[in-house]
This record gives structure tokens, C-alpha cells and sequence, in this order.
């Protein structure tokens, strides 16, 4: 298996971190999909990474889909619930992790335009979804050990790579600050090797 991405994308190091806790072999292949050079619709006609490309050249995209497969295909250290509630709700997790990506990405992208083509109504749009997902991630993490219940999960990868992401990308975005818990919950997380070995750069 090949997985293509980049060291800054949170979509892709969710999958990286999948990957390691896992302990499945994958090679990494870096694309830069912004570069005029970028090949990725071969691969993805979304343009986006990562993908997961298998041994027999199918490709899957996005990161959820392939985090999926990689947790259906190896059954040590399950990181999504395999049924009910317990799935959907872990699931839930990830969407706002993602989605908080989303919107700071939104925000990354849209700060970049020159002066006089950038929307600020656009950027606060945004930035009001980051500071909505913070606020409700802290309120249901509380003071539990783990985002979902008594166990690590695909929950905390994608918390934790959202939350790695804000600190990469905007360390103005004071939430250590603002939400304790979710300050010791990284601390906690990037003791981990799988998250020690794909910090965003
Ligand atoms: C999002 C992937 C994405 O936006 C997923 O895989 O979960 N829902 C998808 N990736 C970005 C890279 S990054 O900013 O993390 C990407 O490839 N963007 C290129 C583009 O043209 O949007």
C-alpha cells in the first residue's frame, strides 16, 4: 500500500496516526496538491489527499473511507466501535474534528487571496465554526479519560490531529488557554509515537 499526502494535512496524518497504531506497513508518498506540478487527478479526480493507493492500484479517498478500511482490515486495536450507537457516536467525533479543519482551512485559504479579493465576513464565518467545535468538543470531552468512552479511539486521532492542526496553523488561536481539558488531552496524546512521529510541518 502507498499512502499519498502531505506533512501539513490533518486528513492525511489522521490516517498516518490509523496507520501506526495499527502497525500496518505503508509506504508515504508525498504530493503537493497545491504545486502547478501536482499529478493528484490521476489518482483523485477531487484533486485532494490523502489517498490510499492498494497494492492493486484501486485508490480510496477520503480520509474517512480509507481510516475504514484500514481499521476493518487489521482487527488488532480496533479504533471504531464495529456496530450501533457506540460507532455512530465515534463517528460524530470525527465529523467535528473534520469540520473544524475544514473551516480553519477555509480560513488558511482565504487569508492567503491578495487585499481586496479576501472576505473577512467569509474568514469570521469560519472562524466562528472553529470556536463552536472547541467549545463543544471541551464541553463533551469534560474530565474524561478519552473523547469516547473507556478507550483511545479514532475519536482522539481526529481531535487530536484538529487540534495539532490549529496549533500549526494559528498559534494566535489561544484554546490551551481557553479549554484546559482539551490543553492536557493533546499533551496526553502527543506522548504517543504515532503522534510524536507525524507533527504537522
Ligand atoms: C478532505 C481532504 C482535503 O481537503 C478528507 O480526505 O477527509 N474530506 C477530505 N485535503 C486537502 C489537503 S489539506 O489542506 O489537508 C487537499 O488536498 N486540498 C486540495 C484541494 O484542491 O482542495
Amino acid at each position: 500500500m502507498k499512502l499519498i499526502g502531505s506533512h501539513s494535512s490533518p486528513y492525511v496524518r489522521k490516517v498516518r496516526i490509523v496507520l501506526a497504531e495499527k502497525k500496518m506497513e505503508c509506504e508515504f508518498v508525498l504530493n503537493d496538491v497545491w504545486s502547478p506540478a501536482t499529478d493528484i487527478e490521476l489518482l483523485n479526480p477531487l484533486g485532494k489527499v490523502p489517498v490510499l493507493v492498494l497494492d492493486d492500484e484501486t485508490c480510496i479517498y477520503d480520509s474517512r473511507v480509507i481510516v475504514e478500511y484500514l481499521d476493518s482490515r487489521a482487527p488488532i486495536q480496533r479504533l471504531i466501535p464495529e456496530t450501533g450507537r457506540e460507532r455512530t457516536e465515534v463517528k460524530v467525533w470525527e465529523t467535528l474534528a473534520d469540520g473544524m479543519q475544514d473551516a480553519a482551512i477555509a480560513m488558511l485559504l482565504e487569508g492567503r487571496r491578495p487585499e481586496g479579493e479576501k472576505s473577512q465576513n467569509w474568514i469570521a464565518r469560519q472562524a466562528r465554526k472553529v470556536d463552536a467545535v472547541l467549545a463543544s468538543m471541551s464541553r463533551s470531552l469534560g474530565k474524561n479519560p478519552w473523547c469516547y468512552g473507556r478507550s483511545f479511539s479514532l475519536a482522539d486521532i481526529a481531535v487530536g490531529s484538529a487540534l495539532g492542526y490549529l496549533a500549526f496553523r494559528f498559534p494566535e488561536n489561544n484554546w490551551q488557554k481557553t479549554y484546559p481539558n482539551l490543553r492536557g488531552h493533546y499533551e496526553k496524546l502527543m506522548q504517543r509515537d504515532s503522534f510524536k512521529s507525524t507533527e504537522p510541518k
